[in-house]
């Protein structure tokens, strides 16, 4: 019986393509850090033009509301203040979607990049313009559009496709 649950409990494991991302990095004690990501948004969300865009989930893993003023998003480890986040307070256990669009002009939640939905890419939050407190590897194609890339649960460090995304709202893990 004993031996049965252990083929059970290893049969499963062996299924499960949740892991931890193996070039994440996560402060010690973060409190906004990188949720969620999608690089090939079809038909998931719209922003306010209508554009079915690439986007990234921040989620504040604190008890109290975290302003975004002070962070930065990248995707480019030698332009790690490529986007200072706004002004914004997050509320505890809150989200917020940030567009990668690269379309600055369309507010002060559109980045200057776009996620890459074909080669792997790294995405980096940082505290300040240098203090990395989130690195990220958006793997490659093996994401299908209208999937998303996100931790298993909100805040975790474990990671894996969605096949029902989430953004603005808690992971939905890989049903
Ligand atoms: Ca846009
Ligand atoms: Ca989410």
């Amino acid at each position: 019986m004993r031996l049965i649950f252990m083929v059970v409990v290893v049969a499963f494991f062996a299924q499960c393509q949740w892991k931890k991302n193996v070039n994440s990095l996560t402060q010690s004690d973060p409190t906004m850090v990188i949720n969620e990501l999608m690089s090939d948004n079809k038909s998931t969300i719209y922003d306010e033009k209508h554009e079915a865009d690439d986007w990234i989930e921040l989620y504040n893993t604190g008890k109290s509301s975290t302003n975004l003023k002070g962070l930065f998003l990248s995707n480019d480890s030698t332009k790690l203040d490529k986007f200072p986040l706004p002004d914004t307070l997050v509320p505890s256990h809150g989200y917020i979607v940030i567009w990668a669009d690269n379309d600055d002009k369309q507010g002060s939640l559109h980045a200057p990049f776009k996620l890459s939905k074909d080669d792997p890419e790294t995405i980096f939050l940082t505290q300040g313009a240098n203090t990395i407190v989130n690195r990220i590897l958006l793997p490659d194609s093996t994401i299908s559009e209208d999937e998303s890339y996100g931790r298993w649960t909100d805040g975790a460090e474990t990671w894996g496709k969605q096949k029902q995304p989430t953004p603005g709202s808690a992971n939905s893990g890989g049903q």
